[in-house]
C-alpha cells in the first residue's frame, strides 16, 4: 500500500483525545492562539467560551453519532418524515431529535425498529386474529380481537416506549447494533387493555413467575422455526397497570408497521418486551428463553468490564426500567442562526423509565455553568415529560447546547457513557448539540 489512510477526526480522538487535539489542531496545554483559531476555523465560527472547552474534548459538531453527521441515508414510507435509515433489513429508523417537539408521538415522527420481516397486512376479519394465553395458567384463554375488546375495561395512555439500544452511538469502542443516537424513543398516546385483567381471566397459576411473549412476524431468514424476537418479563412488570396491550394509537387502528392489530406496550423498560403483532403471551415458572434473552442480549454487566472486551454475559443482568434521558427538539444539531441572536428559547423531553424526571438543566459554557429549565408533571405515569426555558448567549460563534436531566432517584445522566456492554445498552451520557450564530 503506498497510500496512507486518512484517518477521520473522530478516530484520532477516539484512540487519545489528547493527542488528538494536539494533531487535529496543533494545540498544545491550554487551547489558545493558532491552536484555537484553527479549531474556530474548521467549525466555522469564533468559540465564546473557548477557555471552559475541556481539553481533548471533540467539539460536538463534528462528534455526534454517524447517522447524524453529514448526510445519513433517509428513511422513507408513507406517512413518515425523513427518518434516518438506520438499516433496511430488517428495516429500522431513527427519528432526529428535533422532530421530536410533538408532546404526542404522531405516526409521522415514530421511529421504526424490526428484528425480522415484516408480516403481511390482516386484510381478512379482523377476528380471524387471535391471541393466546398460556402456560402456568388456570384457564388458557384464546381470545378475538372483538372479545378483546369487549371482556376488558379499556385505558387510554400517554406512554413512553424507548429501544434498549437508544444511545447506542455513544459508546466508545464502537458496539454491534443499530447505531442509535437519543432517537429511538416515542411517546404516543395508547388505547388498550390492562395485560394483568386479561392474565386475571385466564387465572394464574401460583407458579407464573415470568412472560414469554410471540408476534407474527417472520423471522429475518424466513426460517418458520425461528422468532424474529421473543422476548419476557418478570410476572411483577406484566402486572403493572400501565403495562397494556393495544390496539389503536393516537386515536386511530395501530398503523401497521408499529404492529397491527395488537402489540404489547410496556413502558419503561427495552422496548423489546413490547411485542408488535402480538399473538400469544406464555406464563412461565421460569424466565424466558425466546430470541433475545440471555447472553449479552438487553443485559448489562452487573459490575463493569473492560470496554471492548469479549464476554459471554454469564454474569450480566436483564435490562428492566430504562436510564434517565433527555432530548433536544428546539434546535437540530448543526443549527446556524443569524448574527445577533442573544438567547435561546430551548425545549425538548425527558424520561426516566419507571421514574420521573426531577429537573432539567441546560449549559451553553461547556459545562462550567448550568440553567435549570421548567419540567412539567407528565400526562400520566409512564408519560415522557416536555421541558423548557432560555439561555442566554453573550456573543455571536459557536456554541454547544448541552442539556442533561436528573431522574426522581437523584441519578443524573452522566458525562460519558458508562457501563460498557458489548451490545451498547444503557448509553445515556449528557447530550451536545452544536449550534452557530452568525
Ligand atoms: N414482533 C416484533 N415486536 C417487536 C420487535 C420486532 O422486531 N418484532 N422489535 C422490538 C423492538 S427492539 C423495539 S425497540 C420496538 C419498536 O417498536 P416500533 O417499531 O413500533 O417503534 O418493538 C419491539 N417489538
Ligand atoms: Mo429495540
Amino acid at each position: 500500500m503506498t497510500r496512507k489512510t486518512e484517518r477521520s477526526i473522530q478516530e484520532l480522538y477516539r484512540d487519545d483525545p489528547e493527542r488528538g487535539d494536539a494533531l487535529a489542531w496543533g494545540r498544545r496545554g491550554a487551547l489558545k492562539g493558532a491552536a484555537l483559531a484553527s479549531m474556530g476555523g474548521a467549525l466555522g465560527a469564533a468559540i465564546p467560551f473557548a477557555g471552559q472547552m475541556p481539553g481533548g474534548l471533540l467539539p460536538a459538531l463534528f462528534s455526534r453519532p454517524a447517522a447524524a453527521q453529514s448526510t445519513p441515508a433517509v428513511f422513507v414510507m408513507d406517512g413518515k418524515a425523513e427518518l434516518i435509515l438506520q438499516g433496511d433489513r430488517p428495516l429500522v429508523g431513527e427519528t432526529p431529535e428535533h422532530m421530536l417537539d410533538e408532546a404526542v408521538t404522531s405516526f409521522r415522527y415514530f421511529f421504526v425498529r424490526n428484528n425480522g420481516q415484516i408480516p403481511a397486512a390482516l386484510t381478512t376479519d379482523p377476528d380471524a386474529w387471535r391471541l393466546t394465553i398460556d402456560g402456568e395458567v388456570n384457564t388458557p384463554l384464546n381470545l378475538t380481537l372483538g372479545e378483546l375488546r369487549a371482556r376488558f375495561p379499556q385505558v387510554t395512555r400517554q406512554l413512553q416506549m424507548e429501544c434498549g439500544g437508544n444511545g447506542r452511538a455513544f459508546f466508545a469502542p464502537q458496539t454491534r447494533g443499530n447505531q442509535w443516537g437519543n432517537g429511538a424513543i416515542s411517546n404516543a398516546e395508547w388505547t388498550g387493555v390492562r395485560l394483568r385483567d386479561v392474565l386475571a381471566a385466564a387465572g394464574l397459576k401460583p407458579s407464573a413467575l415470568f412472560t414469554g411473549h410471540f408476534g407474527a412476524d417472520p423471522h429475518l431468514s424466513g426460517a418458520t422455526d425461528r422468532a424474529a424476537i421473543s422476548r419476557g418479563m418478570p410476572l411483577s412488570k406484566a402486572m403493572d397497570e400501565d403495562t397494556l396491550i393495544v390496539f389503536a394509537m393516537n386515536g386511530a387502528p395501530i398503523p401497521h408497521i408499529h404492529g397491527a392489530p395488537i402489540r404489547l406496550l410496556v413502558p419503561g423498560w427495552p422496548g423489546s418486551l413490547s411485542q408488535k403483532w402480538l399473538t400469544r403471551i406464555q406464563l412461565r415458572d421460569k424466565p424466558h428463553d425466546g430470541a433475545g434473552m440471555g447472553g449479552t442480549s438487553y443485559r448489562v454487566p452487573v459490575r463493569p468490564i473492560i470496554p471492548g472486551s469479549n464476554n459471554n454475559g454469564a454474569d450480566f443482568t436483564d435490562m428492566t426500567s430504562m436510564p434517565v434521558r433527555s432530548i433536544l427538539s428546539s434546535h437540530a444539531h448543526g443549527t446556524r442562526l443569524p448574527a445577533g441572536t442573544r438567547s435561546l428559547d430551548v425545549r425538548g423531553a425527558a424520561w426516566a423509565g419507571d421514574l420521573t424526571v426531577r429537573a432539567v438543566d441546560v449549559s451553553v459554557d461547556f459545562g462550567a455553568s448550568w440553567s435549570a429549565m421548567q419540567v412539567a408533571a407528565p400526562a400520566n405515569r409512564h408519560a415522557w415529560q416536555r421541558w423548557q426555558g432560555r439561555v442566554a448567549l453573550p456573543a455571536d460563534g459557536y456554541y454547544e447546547i448541552w442539556y442533561r436531566a436528573t431522574d426522581s432517584a437523584g441519578q443524573m445522566q452522566p458525562h460519558a457513557a458508562a457501563n460498557w456492554n458489548p451490545q451498547g445498552y444503557g448509553a445515556n451520557p449528557i447530550s451536545r448539540a452544536a449550534v452557530l450564530i452568525g
